[in-house]
């Protein structure tokens, strides 16, 4: 697939998605979702075990393209907040783990992509935030329920609110990204937990998005009822990978996924 606003790659299981707009600090537009759809069309899931995604350049995402609101009317500004809900819903579903290596700004609609992502990796120098309230607008790809279900209503509220972005510490301290590493760092350690990660069971990593992402929306008893169907479901005699897995253990050797 030949793009111009992303590139991707792949390092054996892991496929690497860089936004590649660095001029505009990776700013999505129309054009960039596009493209953004057109590659999540592709198959490509099949390829690989854990996707990681990233920015070129000084910012991972910086945000919805703020110039193109000039000229949105009521009905534009709705539509391009549907897509980009749409599309970061289908990141968030896919059946593979999905790690953000924020390699600079994740503000606005970056911070939005990122939070669509199952696990997130920064450099401790950059900020992340959403700062619509410097523009009179809100977060519109889901960030006012994201960032509230991932960190709690009031850490949310504070870094909407205060609108200035936060440091890669404190969105570390309130539990935004899961950890922090020296700049120029971030996609080797991207890279490297993808790594540890695609060893793991496929069926048990795909099961276990699938139990958090249905389980934040449903009752605990209901989620809970879920997952212990899911997990007696795991002992039916077709799974592979519950078979290979004990069996593994109790021979003393790494189980094979294959
Ligand atoms: N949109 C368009 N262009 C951008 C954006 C952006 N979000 N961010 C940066 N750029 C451009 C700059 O205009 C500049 O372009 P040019 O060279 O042509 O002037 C270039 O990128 C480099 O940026 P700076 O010179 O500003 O770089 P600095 O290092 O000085 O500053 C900052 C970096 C602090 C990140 C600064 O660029 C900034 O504040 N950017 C805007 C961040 C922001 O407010 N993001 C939120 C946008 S709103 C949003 O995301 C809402 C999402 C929901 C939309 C719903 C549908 C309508």
């Amino acid at each position: 697939m030949k793009f111009n606003y992303l590139k991707f790659e792949k390092k054996e299981r892991i496929g690497i998605l860089t936004f590649t707009r660095p001029d505009a600090l990776n700013a999505l537009n129309e054009n960039v979702f596009k493209e953004l759809s057109d590659f999540l069309d592709a198959d490509f899931t099949q390829s690989i075990r854990v996707l990681v995604l990233t920015g070129a350049g000084k910012a991972f995402v910086a945000g919805a393209d703020i110039k193109a609101f000039q000229t949105y009317s009521s009905q534009n500004a709705y539509e391009f907040a549907e897509l980009g809900k749409l599309l970061f819903d289908r990141i968030a579903n896919l059946d593979i783990p999905v790690i953000a290596a924020i390699n600079g700004f994740a503000l606005g609609g970056g911070l939005e992509l990122a939070l669509a992502c199952d696990i997130r990796i920064a450099s401790e120098r950059t900020k992340l935030g959403l700062p619509e309230v410097n523009l009179g607008l809100i977060p519109g790809f889901n960030g006012t329920q994201r960032l509230s279900r991932q960190i709690g209503a009031g850490n949310a509220m504070y870094i909407m609110m205060q609108g200035e972005g936060i440091s890669a510490l404190e969105a570390y301290q309130l539990g935004v990204v899961q950890k922090l590493v020296p700049p120029g760092e971030v996609l080797s350690s991207a890279i490297q937990l993808a790594e540890k990660i695609a060893s793991k069971s496929p069926r048990s990593l795909s099961l276990i998005k699938e139990m958090v992402g249905k389980g934040m929306e449903m009752s605990l008893k209901d989620a809970g009822e879920m997952e212990s169907r899911a997990f007696g479901n795991l002992f039916k005699e077709d799974q592979k990978e519950r078979i290979e897995g004990v069996t593994a253990f109790l021979e003393k050797r790494q189980p094979n996924w294959e």
